[in-house]
């Protein structure tokens, strides 16, 4: 039985269009895949503002907040709870040039917009958690825009959003690249800084994705510990990734398995979960994943991730104890080889 509780979002279920092929699966309801998410044994959902409201722009903040209400009664229905709220600053043509720190002020005063319709959709969805995750907050061009001014930007614009409400926490979710050539914000290390410069740290944290932080030659375990190490470890998105190609969402430790039982170790260490924090996953089915098993991979990461529980459940910190004392290293490892293939 796992101590965590899991969340996913609606656009982990998705048709499998990408950028060099149209869709392979057909659309799936989002009110169905709230009902099969709670079959899976998730507890929570994470959305985009639009994931609650398509559309959104052309609705007023009173409709705004009636459409999160019809969301929430449904999310009611399932027993499940909203995890966080995130505005999808990426593909409106408003933000082609990013958001918070878009070179137009027409532009970052969209972004603007966004980010207080989903505080307010978080509200009305029972939740306090706002993710950032900074898709196109960077340059495509080095000289279009000073990264001291960008990052000044992003500083300022999470002043407002605290400032709008007194209590909402945001969770900036790094990646170093993909849609953006340069991102502005690309580690938890960027996170960890920023969170520091805002006017109220203790409400700004970070959301570690796996991937991402292979994308950045990074290691996804280290990069949880940094943030918990600071107290600012808000949610997780837990997937995998084949080394530094595209941005590839696979299943929670299909690629890298040490990785990822290190990722699982480093959270059961440190009490994750102990207030409130979900283990949130953010993985993709296969272009050729059928529609029968459109839920395959979320079910796949589960089992993998409670399987790795499991092993550190039994990890021998005492063998352990024993190999640093006498920094028998490659006998600690293959330890844990043998915990991994199942030998011991
Ligand atoms: C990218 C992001 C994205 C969601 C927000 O990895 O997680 O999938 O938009 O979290
Ligand atoms: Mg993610």
């Amino acid at each position: 039985m796992s101590k965590f509780r899991f969340s996913v979002g609606p656009w982990n279920v998705h048709s499998g269009a990408d950028s060099y092929g149209p869709a392979v699966r057909a659309e799936i309801p989002a009110v169905e895949k709230y009902k099969k998410f709670a079959e899976l044994g998730f507890s929570a959902v994470q959305f985009h503002d639009d994931d609650v409201v398509p559309d959104i722009n052309n609705y007023s903040t009173d409709e705004i907040k009636a459409k999160a209400r019809e969301v929430k009664s449904q999310l009611d229905q399932f027993g499940l709870k909203a995890e966080f709220v995130a505005p999808r600053l990426w593909m409106d043509e408003h933000t082609i040039d990013g958001g918070f720190m878009s070179t137009s002020q027409e532009d970052r005063e969209y972004a603007m917009w966004r980010a207080y319709r989903s505080i307010d959709i978080a509200r009305e969805l029972g939740c306090d958690l706002i993710v950032l995750w900074l898709a196109r907050e960077g340059t495509v061009c080095a000289e279009s825009k000073s990264p001291v001014w960008a990052t000044k930007m992003l500083i300022e614009s999470i002043n407002k959003m605290l400032e709008y409400d007194k209590s909402i926490r945001i969770c900036i979710e790094p990646k170093p690249n993909e849609p953006i050539d340069r991102s502005i914000c690309g580690t938890m290390g960027h996170v960890m800084a920023i969170s520091a410069a805002t006017i109220d740290p203790s409400r700004v944290g970070g959301n570690l994705e796996s991937a991402h932080a292979v994308l950045a030659g990074l290691d996804p375990a280290h990069e949880i510990g940094f943030a918990l190490a600071m107290g600012k470890l808000m949610t997780v998105h837990l997937n995998d990734q084949n080394s530094i190609r595209y941005d590839q969402d696979k299943s929670f430790g299909v690629e890298n398995l040490r990785a990822a039982f290190n990722q699982v170790k480093v959270l059961k260490e440190n009490g994750y979960g102990d207030h409130g924090e979900y283990v949130g996953l953010d993985v993709k089915a296969m272009r050729t994943t059928k529609d029968q098993d459109s839920y395959k991979h979320l079910e796949n990461s589960l089992r993998i991730f409670k399987a790795l529980e499991d092993k550190v459940d039994r990890f021998d910190y005492e063998f352990q104890k024993k190999c640093v004392e006498s920094r028998d290293f490659e006998g600690l490892e293959m330890y844990v080889m043998d915990l991994l293939m199942g030998i011991v």
